[in-house]
């Protein structure tokens, strides 16, 4: 990981250099000779991504302020006629516990989720489903999460990955041939990327697609594991290498494919259902394909492409994970705030005390906090953002340990209670512990944030090194640069929510503003101390997107209170205090982490971390004797 790294900057030791006055020094030496013509380089892309943004200390606030409006009034009608009857399925014919005792859905309550249209919620209506857009999809996947969570995942592997490269990159045919069986024909969807030597490195798959000699068809071999619906889904998107020529230079090489493989090509067949710790209903098996024949029209989204198409899908459906966590997490609040109201200890009810005060309120902060997220991000896909990956990456990280925390911590409130299987709460938790491993484990999606937005801050910082070398074509980005450099050392100016914030606010977002200057210093002077080879320092990338992760939440919970302010909801006092707390809390924490990327108190104990790892290594196990040495 990751090969973007070799992007970003080269020579950063010169960068070294970009500070007030330096810059002006450099600007006024280089204008006594003329200037060499700088080397043509790619440009940057413009990117309305307010995360890729604040990794260069900068706010860009089109995607964030004002929180988005989500729906318009035909949406919401639309949106409240289908809340009521996935509501009743949920009380009236699924049974969670039935479902996970069984480790399967039964055909009864599969039929009622068809025919509530429950697996074809955004495909057009003209196609047999809901047309529903994300923010309605995202709704209705709320409610799906505070319910069951194996149920979402089998209808969420379906249709948020399994056939969504067809809705994103299909062409017409495949959208006419496939969409209209796999929304009402009951013909099941599934994603077949992973392989055994192949997890959170997607690109080293190993299945194989050859083109048939008479260039009509690619014939597939290899397998694929832990696939979702793996052994009932008969349309499945498949990844596989296939060699590819460069047009220009006639060189070949292995590039991934992604072709739509319906089981009935042949030569697909599926292990057993696997065993798991949670989300037993939902059905996940390995899939093999044998000389499987794909007729070329099935390729989905060009030859060579396949790697694209599926970072895309897993991108676009990961805000629909955090939406399902936020309803998870208000199911385990009700769940905790009934059981404290009632349950009386020591002479009163539990929920007078501080311990349980201090949870309670946590917990509502993360979810609120996720909530905000999630809708934020499903506006701006609706409003036809394209920059909203590192967002949606972000929201699957923060929403599955939130709702981890949350799902812990309302049995901590409940007790022994809290432990029984019928209370419910210990299936969520078993079912919860996934999330923060799949669809990009959240390992990989901190790094993936990390050095994403360090790629876009060092490319602007060479476009200032470039400028640096030709000052008088770049007079304007100079002086912009030198005076913030000017006014940051002096300590005024910064980042200023002033206008964007309700001013009830004011003082949380000065929080969340100094954070942001902090960060764009610390992105920076990191990219100077370690040029390209901060791709080796995953200590303090960790560090890094943890700070990311704090400034977008604290971004959005800011926003939508103030939207929610200007709306005069009726729990706009409630939602400030969330969010004044929610700010604080993440400051403090955005302190911590600086401190653990700057502070030599902290980074000497990386080190120390990789020679302990090392022992365990070589020791295969815990590497000291116990205190009796016997
Ligand atoms: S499905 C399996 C999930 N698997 C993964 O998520 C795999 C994780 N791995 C990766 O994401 C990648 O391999 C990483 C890149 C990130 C590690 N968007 O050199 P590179 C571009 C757009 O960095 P690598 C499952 O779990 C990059 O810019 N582009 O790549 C099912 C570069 O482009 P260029 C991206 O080092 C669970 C090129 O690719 C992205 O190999 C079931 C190469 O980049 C990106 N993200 O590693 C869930 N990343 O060449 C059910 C890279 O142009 C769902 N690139 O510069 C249910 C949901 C609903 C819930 C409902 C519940 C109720």
């Amino acid at each position: 990981m990751l090969r973007l790294t070799s992007q970003i900057v080269r020579n950063q030791n010169s960068l070294v250099a970009i500070n007030a006055s330096r810059c002006l020094a450099t600007a006024a030496k280089l204008n006594e000779a003329p200037p060499k013509k700088p080397k043509a380089d790619k440009a940057i892309a413009p990117n309305k991504s307010f995360v890729a943004n604040f990794f260069r200390g900068k706010v860009e606030s089109s995607q964030v302020f004002p929180y988005p409006y989500n729906l318009t009034e035909e949406e919401r009608e639309t949106l409240s006629m289908v809340i009521d009857p996935v509501t009743r399925f949920f009380v009236d014919v699924n049974d969670p516990l039935k479902n996970d005792d069984a480790a399967n859905i039964d055909q009864n309550t599969m039929d009622a989720l068809w025919e509530l249209g429950a697996f074809a919620i955004q495909v057009p209506t003209e196609l047999g489903g809901m047309g529903a857009n994300n923010t309605q999809y995202g709704r209705l996947c709320q409610i799906v999460g505070a319910n069951d969570l194996g149920v979402g995942i089998t209808i969420g592997a379906h249709q948020s990955i399994g056939f969504k490269g067809i809705l994103l990159y299909g062409t017409d045919e495949q959208k006419k041939k496939y969409l209209p069986q796999l929304s009402t024909g009951k013909v099941g969807a599934a994603f077949a990327l992973t392989e055994p030597a192949s997890g959170s490195d997607a690109a080293s798959i190993r299945s194989r697609a050859v083109l048939s000699p008479d260039g009509k068809h690619y014939i597939l071999n290899g397998s694929k594991i832990w696939i979702s619906n793996g052994g009932w889904a008969n349309i499945m998107t498949v990844f596989a290498k296939t060699e590819v020529t460069d047009p220009n230079t006639g060189e070949k090489k292995d590039k991934i494919t992604a072709f739509v493989v319906e089981r009935g090509f042949g030569g697909v067949t599926n292990g057993p259902p696997e065993k798991k710790m949670g989300i037993k209903c939902s059905n996940t098996a390995e899939v093999y394909f044998e000389d499987t024949k794909i007729p070329v029209e099935n390729v989905l989204g060009g030859v060579g492409n396949g790697f694209k198409v599926a970072m895309n899908i897993l991108n676009n459906g990961r805000f629909g994970m955090a939406a399902s966590l936020s309803g998870t997490m208000a199911a385990c609040i009700k769940k905790a705030a009934e059981h404290a109201s009632n349950r009386v200890q020591f002479g009163k009810k539990i929920e007078e005390y501080g311990a349980i005060q201090e949870k309670l309120a946590r917990m509502a902060l993360h979810q609120y906090a996720t909530e905000s997220m999630a809708f934020m991000i499903s506006s701006n896909m609706d409003a036809g953002s394209k920059d909203y990956h590192l967002e949606a990456a972000i929201s699957k990280v923060f929403a599955s340990e939130s709702a981890w925390f949350v799902c812990d911590e309302a049995i901590q409130i409940l007790g022994g209670m809290g432990y029984m299987k019928q209370t419910g709460l210990e299936k969520v938790l078993r079912d919860l512990r996934i999330f923060r491993i799949f669809e990009g484990s959240n390992d990989i999606l901190r790094l993936f944030v990390a050095l994403s937005g360090i790629q876009f801050a060092g490319a602007h910082l060479k476009e200032l090194q470039r400028a640096l070398k030709n000052p008088a074509n770049n007079l304007g980005l100079l002086f912009k640069e030198v005076s913030k450099r000017a006014y940051r050392k002096a300590g005024i100016g910064g980042v200023d929510f002033t206008g964007s914030v309700d001013s009830s606010l004011a003082d949380s977002a000065k929080l969340i503003g100094q954070s942001i200057d902090a960060f764009g210093q610390t992105v920076e002077s990191l990219l100077v101390k370690y040029g390209k080879n901060i791709i080796d320092q995953q200590f303090l990338l960790k560090c890094l997107a943890d700070q990311a992760i704090d400034i977008y939440a604290s971004a959005c919970v800011l926003s939508r209170c103030s939207r929610s302010i200007e709306q005069g909801l009726e729990s706009v006092e409630h939602e400030k205090l969330l969010t004044k707390a929610w700010c604080t809390e993440a400051a403090e924490r955005f302190i911590s982490n600086n401190k653990k990327i700057h502070d030599t108190r902290y980074t000497t104990i990386y080190p120390k971390y990789t020679q302990i790892s090392k022992n365990i290594c070589a020791a295969q196990g815990v590497a000291n004797s116990n205190p009796l040495n016997v």
